[in-house]
């Protein structure tokens, strides 16, 4: 195995194997958000994650990350979110709306929770652009948000020891 993905560091990376993950998808999209989400739950699996042990829930569009997100980190049921979305831009400037306010949010989320909310959100100009990187030539990101997850997780738990 290589000791890099997308320019993450994979020596030394956690088992996942007692870590507890909540996952939030939108259905905006989702022949890009379906195949972001399997590759983020191999991942987890890969490094250790057991299945009952990663909590999958969908929501609408990008929008409704932060309410859900939000509702997942204060259940106490996960150690870490990932939010799992991709917005396209059109013709109108919503996608300027949507991308703005579900960074903002999601960003809000880390600066004042207690775990941590990976950003795995697709903001692409074209379809094309968000095909490459859902499984096409560039990859898969959901590897990536699955990695960034296990690493902040043990980020976070190292205030703890
Ligand atoms: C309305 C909308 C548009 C135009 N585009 C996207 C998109 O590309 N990706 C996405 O995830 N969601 C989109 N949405 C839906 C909004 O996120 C949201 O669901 C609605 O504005 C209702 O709050």
């Amino acid at each position: 195995m290589s000791s890099t993905i997308n320019n993450l560091n994979l020596q030394d990376l956690p088992s996942a194997s007692d870590m507890r993950v909540g996952i939030v998808v939108c259905e905006w999209n989702s022949h890009i958000t379906t195949p972001l989400l399997d590759a983020t739950v191999d991942t987890l699996k890969q490094y250790g994650a057991k299945p009952e042990h990663i909590m999958v829930r969908t929501v609408p569009g990008s929008f409704e990350l932060i309410f859900a997100a939000n509702q997942m980190v204060k259940s106490g049921l996960v150690d870490g979110v990932i939010a799992i979305g991709c917005i396209i831009r059109g013709d109108t400037p919503h996608f300027d709306f949507i991308a703005q306010g579900c960074t903002n949010g999601i960003a809000q989320l880390n600066a004042t929770g207690n775990i941590p909310v990976i950003f795995g959100v697709l903001t692409t100009n074209s379809v094309e652009q968000a095909v490459e990187r859902a499984g096409g030539t560039l990859g898969n990101k959901g590897e990536e948000y699955a990695l960034t997850a296990i690493k902040m997780i043990d980020y976070a738990r190292s205030y703890e020891r």
